[in-house]
């Protein structure tokens, strides 16, 4: 899952974005990337392929120097991991974009664009973002007007950040299916994915909502809801204080952290689906680009996983044989994995583990793929960078945070998406 940190500041951002990205690694990411306007008026931008520790290191031979920037880790949807398709994304040499989520609409406002003479250089859908809010810019030469246009020509799960080397003292955010955050500083704020990125700098919050817009300076913060209402009370979108006991560390008020885990799972099931939604549909490319493809010609399930994984793999079963209408099975891995498997035409394999390391699991997926005959593979897991995730074609993360109850409490819930 992507990360998003920016800052509008009096001081040197660099150090708070980088930070804020290595908060964000938990995640998972492919390659990372940042953008900051110089005190000369220039936009300049480092990109690495892989860790954010990549991305320091190039930031050691080539600092960036200012007080306003945006920074991402990026886990690509549209386009292979590449240096290339690394966020920041640019149109010309004035304006950054940063986005997590997925803009369904891409394809078409592309062909457009390029028709318009835009020269596109990544492969991603986010590309399509930084040259709609160009052209706009064009027409009305203030940042602010041209996300709220270009905004209301995209479909899809969003969260973005911007800048623009003419307007060198504004960060605006848009969040619609993907959350962003502001963080109050003093005569500085910020904007991430995550809270978590910022807690650095500040334990002061604003948490957007759906359709929210937000212009910033170092001294002020403009929310403008749908888009295009001025927020004025301090009621409608409070600063909150972030609460460090409700850390996952810590049990809270909870007994014990099992009782503490379950009563997280609504909310954990909520970020899950967070930003793989598009009104009641699921996002496809949320399971990773190949998944329309993939998805298109399957014919039947067979669910493979251990333990209390299993369990929600039965559930899964019965959701994916009402809801999908096709067949489903479901198999305790440590019996899969050394049978004579017969495999259908079209079957999709796909496997549940809260580790993503479970070793019975594993072995059953390395089987398979030995098998051949399997459309593809798919893992719903909660560590980004497992085994399972590394060695499916496609994954789903549950965001269920660590498990400190021995029974699992959280990861498999969100099964009923295979
Ligand atoms: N679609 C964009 C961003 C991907 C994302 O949000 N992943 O979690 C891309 O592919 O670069």
């Amino acid at each position: 899952m992507c990360g998003i940190v920016g800052a509008v500041a009096s001081r040197n951002v660099q150090n708070i974005l980088l930070e804020g990205l290595h908060r964000l690694e938990y995640r998972g990411y492919d390659s990372a990337g940042m953008a900051v306007l110089s005190e000369e008026g220039r936009l300049n931008r480092v990109r690495a392929l892989g860790k954010v520790g990549a991305l320091e290191a190039r930031l050691g031979d080539s600092p960036l120097k200012g007080r306003v920037g945006i920074a991402h880790t990026r886990w690509a949807t549209h386009g292979a991991p590449t240096e290339a398709n690394a966020h920041p994304h640019q149109s010309g040499d004035s304006l950054a974009v940063v986005h997590n989520g997925i803009i369904e609409n891409y394809e078409t406002l592309k062909r457009e664009l390029q028709g318009q003479g835009y020269v596109f250089t990544s492969e991603t859908d986010t590309e399509v973002v930084a040259h709609l809010l160009a052209r706009e810019y064009t027409l009305s030469q203030d940042l602010l007007t041209a996300v709220q246009k270009s905004v209301a020509l995209l479909d899809g799960a969003f969260a973005l950040g911007v800048i623009h080397r003419a307007q060198p003292d504004v960060l605006i955010g848009a969040r619609q299916g993907s959350p962003l955050v502001i963080g109050v500083g003093i005569d500085e704020h910020f904007l991430a994915s995550d809270q978590l990125a910022l807690l650095q700098v500040t334990d002061r919050f604003i948490y957007l909502k759906e359709g929210d817009l937000v212009r910033m300076t170092a001294e002020q913060v403009e929310i403008f809801e749908q888009g295009e209402r001025l927020i004025t009370s301090t009621n409608e979108r409070p600063i909150q204080i972030f609460e460090h006991a409700q850390d996952a560390a810590s049990k809270g008020d909870y007994r014990h952290f099992m009782l503490k885990e379950i009563h997280e799972q609504s909310r954990v099931l909520a970020a899950t689906l967070e930003g793989r939604l598009n009104g009641d549909r699921v996002l496809v490319r949320s399971f990773g680009s190949e998944a329309e493809t993939l998805f298109s010609q399957v014919k039947q399930v067979q669910i493979v996983a251990c333990g209390t994984s299993y369990h929600a793999g039965m559930v899964a079963r019965y959701w994916i044989e009402r809801l999908a209408g096709i067949p489903a099975a479901v198999e305790v891995a440590s019996e899969f994995r050394y049978r004579p498997v017969v495999v259908a035409d079209g079957t999709l394999f796909v496997t549940l583990s809260q580790s993503g390391e479970t070793a019975d699991t594993l072995s059953a997926l390395r089987y398979a793929q030995s098998l051949g005959g399997f459309l593809g593979s798919l893992a719903i897991c909660n560590v980004p960078g497992s085994s399972l995730v590394r060695e499916s074609d496609l994954s789903l993360m549950t965001m269920a945070g660590p498990e400190i109850g021995v029974a699992s409490t959280k990861p498999s819930l969100p099964s009923w998406s295979a």
